[in-house]
């Protein structure tokens, strides 16, 4: 039932559930609320890397701190918050055939994150139109990332509702050290490997306890 309704109806319930006015229930909430997610590889696309990343969220300000390690060296990670799926990372059951081998594109894993509400980029924009602006995403196989983005009301309202995912993209599926064509161009833009655009690491952010908050549920 929860899957059917749609994002502007998700939001709608968020703000009850809260207590929050339901009108601009995103900009309303003046408090500044913390999210984490632990990131980890996305299956069968033979990743090794880990990280966390953290997100505090105060209206449509979003700073987010994120630490990644173990990816491919050398290259560009691209990463998004994703929104509108339902708030989950792909299982092996996700991967299609990709010239010829077995592996999660971008696009396969979409039903669980759902698509791409911001872009973290390092400077700049950070709208979804930036989602493969390579020469401004952190490059090497361990980095940390921090920046302070403006969100809108639907990357706002899906962090709030825990459905929002954190991706880091870019992987070394045949174990060569270097984007190759293994698995073909990609479905995003076939300038590109697929290797570059696939996802390599995801976790979705949860809630954490509020500071001051005297129990756990
Ligand atoms: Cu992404």
């Amino acid at each position: 039932m929860r899957k059917a309704i749609s994002s502007l109806a998700a939001a709608g319930v968020l703000g009850l559930s809260m207590g929050v006015p339901t009108t601009a229930a995103a900009a309303s909430d003046s408090g500044s609320h913390s999210f984490r997610a632990s990131l980890t590889p996305i299956p069968t696309n033979n990743v090794t890397g880990s990280g966390t990343a953290t997100v505090s969220l105060s209206g449509h300000e979003v700073t987010v701190r994120m630490t990644v390690k173990g990816l491919l060296a050398g290259v560009p990670h691209a990463a998004h918050i994703h929104v509108d799926g339902m708030g989950t990372c792909p299982t092996a059951a996700a991967a299609t055939n990709l010239n010829g081998h077995i592996a999660i594109s971008t696009t396969d894993g979409m039903k669980s994150y759902g698509m791409i509400g911001s872009s973290l980029t390092t400077s700049g924009d950070t709208s979804p139109a930036s989602a493969l602006a390579v020469p401004r995403f952190p490059v090497g196989s361990s980095y940390q990332y921090s920046r302070t983005i403006t969100v809108n009301n639907d990357v706002a309202s899906n962090i709030r509702a825990g459905k929002a995912v954190i991706v880091v993209h870019g992987i070394d599926y045949d174990g060569s050290g270097k984007f190759t064509n293994v698995l073909g161009p990609s479905e995003l833009d076939p300038k590109l490997p697929q290797v570059a655009t696939a996802p390599a690491l995801c976790g979705t952010l949860k809630a954490m306890p509020s500071k001051g908050a005297a129990t756990r549920r």
